[in-house]
């Protein structure tokens, strides 16, 4: 099929750049499109001077380690450099007392007994001569991120930073953190900045108390943490990281905390939390600012966490984050002690920062008990707080069967985990570099007065092919507009360039969409595609060989009721208007298309736009980001050729960039529509396994 339709093909190239691979991008110049890296080598001075097997994990190699691979994978390369500063007395008392900056500043001069003693005071702590500068550099890198990112001079960005931070409190070090990085950047970011709301993401397998006893009072920073728990045996086995406890005062419902009661979590685990726990809350909240207290020892080898989160994992939950806050997401290590994956988790967090396709999410897509009891204790405890909960009629677990025995994942091969040092061959499988995407380029087969549109630089528009008339007469019973003008043709030559990999996305206009996606559904088929995902919002017709179809899965919102349909697995409809109005669509969303797409696992998605399909352009655009996790990244959007101008947002949507607007406020879904929803998301859950919210 190839061969035939390549020699009828001619490409026309916008730009050199569509040539260019993820590795060989241009360094994109500082504005809001940029990533930016903060990363000083005097922050790698910081080491532990004596015997202390609890510290000796946290020590220069993390940040050496991680900045290598960075610039071994190009990936520094592409990032705007900013550089670190140290953060001024000032600026640290914004989270510190004025008591416990002299204590440490005092540091700079004592002997190596003195430090010890020192450390002593505290908790999972060393001092070195040079804590005091390092840790204001690290409060600074963090600072001079946030400012390029509220200045607009760079979209997002990492810091790589040591000592961490989440750990500390305003007048104790703690857990190898000696300033609370994140919690001083966002006190500065409202005070210097005037923000209102700011979303910080604790993905560091320990629970940052630092910051959310900072935090407990203040319903401006919601702050969110997962942690490995086990019922309070795990360090630091505080009471207050438990799911129950949510804030205080004024800040009550702005503290969650998700713990985790079995080691051995995996992608499922974390992605579901993010659909059914972060992401409705963190959407309903509409930050101005996402930090992310980005640790790595939940990610797979982690001596500490135990976990087994693969790096491609961190790609998601980046992805998930980013619609909000308009992209503006600052990433500040914390933890992560076992080498290699903490620099190949850190290189696909910042991978996805760049806006590159995150490759697809390995694994069985079911969450264990043990998560699920979490996910329905923390959502029960939060849903008198947020409306995107409210309609859950479900309690906290009463007897959670994961207090003893089994319920979470079965252990990773004793030979495959453990410590730095060893690693067995399954962890070598993850850990071994990911090939890179051939092409990341975006495709585009639309009438010739689309060239007019501002496009992103790298899209390649189709010229089509001329059908033989045996195809042509293949596809005329569909619709005889659409098999008239050039836009089958280059709907298949566009299909097929996806199909092959040689760009990774795209758009394609039709006269008729219903008629564009059966095609593009029998074609996919035809060319070999195991599971197929379809989305389609609006009044689409489903054709009707599709629907028992174990290949196809058809996800259709907004339009008719099909009740002939709804007996098969692979056909869920929500059907009506209002499922297309923001508070049911983004519940829908997070609930229903989500879970379902990664639960399908699908090789290509398709996400079919009716015309007046009902969506604002803005939820188009969000579906748009967030479908490309599921398939990494190979998505078709079908459009109506009326639809003309939704195509440059669309298309930048599919070439990475950060929305243009934030998502909120919108009014909720209302109670029927809500009902609804988690009725369907209920009756589908024996066969979509990430759709669970319960145990029961
Ligand atoms: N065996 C960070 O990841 N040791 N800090 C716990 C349990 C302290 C971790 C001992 C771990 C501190 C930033
Ligand atoms: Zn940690």
């Amino acid at each position: 099929m190839r061969g035939r339709r390549e020699a009828a093909r001619t490409r026309c190239l916008r730009s050199s750049a569509a040539r260019a691979g993820p590795g060989m991008a241009e360094n994109r110049p500082p504005g809001p499109q940029a990533t930016a890296l903060v990363y000083d080598e005097d922050m790698t001075r910081v080491r532990l001077l004596w015997d202390d097997p609890e510290c000796a994990i946290e020590g220069p190699e993390r940040l050496t380690a991680t900045y290598a691979r960075l610039c071994h994978r190009g990936l520094a390369q592409r990032c705007v450099r900013l550089p670190a500063r140290e953060a001024t007395e000032e600026e640290l008392q914004l989270v510190h007392s004025p008591e416990y900056v002299a204590v440490v500043k005092g540091t700079q001069t004592m002997s190596k007994e003195e430090l010890q003693a020192l450390a002593q005071q505290y908790d999972a702590v060393y001092f070195h001569p040079s804590t005091f500068p390092c840790a204001r550099m690290a409060v600074g890198a963090t600072l001079q991120l946030v400012d390029a990112v509220l200045t607009g001079a760079v979209g997002n960005g990492m810091a790589l930073v040591r000592p961490p931070g989440h750990h500390s409190q305003r007048d104790a070090a703690n857990g190898f953190c000696v300033f609370n990085n994140v919690a001083i950047a966002a006190e500065h970011a409202k005070r210097r900045h005037g923000l209102q709301r700011i979303l910080i993401v604790d993905w560091d397998i320990h629970h940052g108390q630092g910051t959310q006893g900072v935090f407990e009072n203040d319903p401006s920073v919601l702050y969110f943490s997962w942690h490995r728990y086990e019922h309070q045996s795990f360090w630091p086995r505080l009471r207050e990281s438990d799911y129950d406890v949510v804030g205080q005062g004024p800040g009550r419902g702005f503290t969650v905390n998700v713990p985790w009661n079995k080691v051995g979590m995996k992608n499922a685990d974390y992605v579901s939390v993010f659909l059914h726990v972060l992401l409705p809350l963190a959407i309903e909240f509409d930050p101005q600012l996402v930090l992310v207290s980005a640790g790595f020892d939940s990610g797979i080898g982690d001596p500490e966490g135990q976990m087994q989160a693969t790096p491609e994992c961190f790609a998601h939950l980046t992805l998930l984050l980013l619609p909000l806050a308009q992209g503006r997401l600052c990433a500040v290590l914390e933890g992560g002690y076992h080498l290699q994956s903490l620099a190949e988790c850190v290189c696909l967090t910042l991978q996805t920062l760049l806006g590159d396709p995150v490759p697809a999410l390995s694994g069985d897509p079911a969450p264990c008990l043990s998560s699920l009891e979490s996910i329905q204790n923390v959502r029960a405890a939060h849903a008198p707080h947020w409306a995107s909960l409210r309609h859950e009629d479900t309690g906290p677990v009463l007897n959670p069967s994961t207090w003893h025995g089994d319920g979470g994942h079965p252990p990773l091969g004793a030979q495959s985990i453990g410590t730095t040092e060893r690693r067995g061959p399954l962890l070598d499988k993850f850990l071994s570099c990911p090939p890179a995407p051939p092409h990341t380029g975006i495709g585009l087969a639309a009438p010739d007065s689309a060239a007019s549109l501002n496009l992103p630089p790298d899209i390649l528009q189709e010229e089509g092919v001329t059908l033989s008339k045996e195809e042509a007469a293949m596809w005329s019973r569909l619709d005889s507009a659409f098999t008239q003008d050039q836009a089958l043709g280059k709907l298949l030559a566009l299909l097929d360039e996806i199909l092959t990999g040689q760009v990774r996305a795209g758009i394609a206009m039709s006269p008729t969409v219903s008629a564009a996606m059966a095609v593009a559904v029998c074609r996919g088929l035809s060319c070999g595609v195991q599971r197929l995902l379809c989305v389609a919002i609006g009044d689409l017709d489903i054709p009707e060989d599709l629907r028992d179809n174990g290949r196809v899965l058809l996800l259709n919102m907004g339009g008719k009721d099909h009740p002939e349909a709804s007996p098969f697995p692979s056909c869920i409809c929500l059907s009506g208007h209002e499922a297309t109005e923001p508070g049911t669509f983004l519940l829908a969303l997070t609930s229903l298309i989500l879970p379902v797409a990664y639960s399908f696992r699908p090789e290509l998605v398709l996400v079919a736009l009716g015309p007046g399909c009902g969506l604002r352009t803005l939820d188009m655009e969000l579906l748009t980001r967030l479908l490309q996790g599921p398939a990494g990244g190979r998505m078709l959007l079908l459009l109506q050729n009326s639809e003309l101008p939704l195509v440059e947002a669309l298309a930048w949507a599919l070439a990475g960039r950060a929305l243009p607007c934030t998502l909120g406020p919108f009014p909720p879904a209302s109670p029927k529509q809500a009902l609804v929803v988690t009725r369907l998301c209920r009756q589908r859950q024996l066969d979509w396994p990430m759709l669970q919210v319960s145990v029961t």
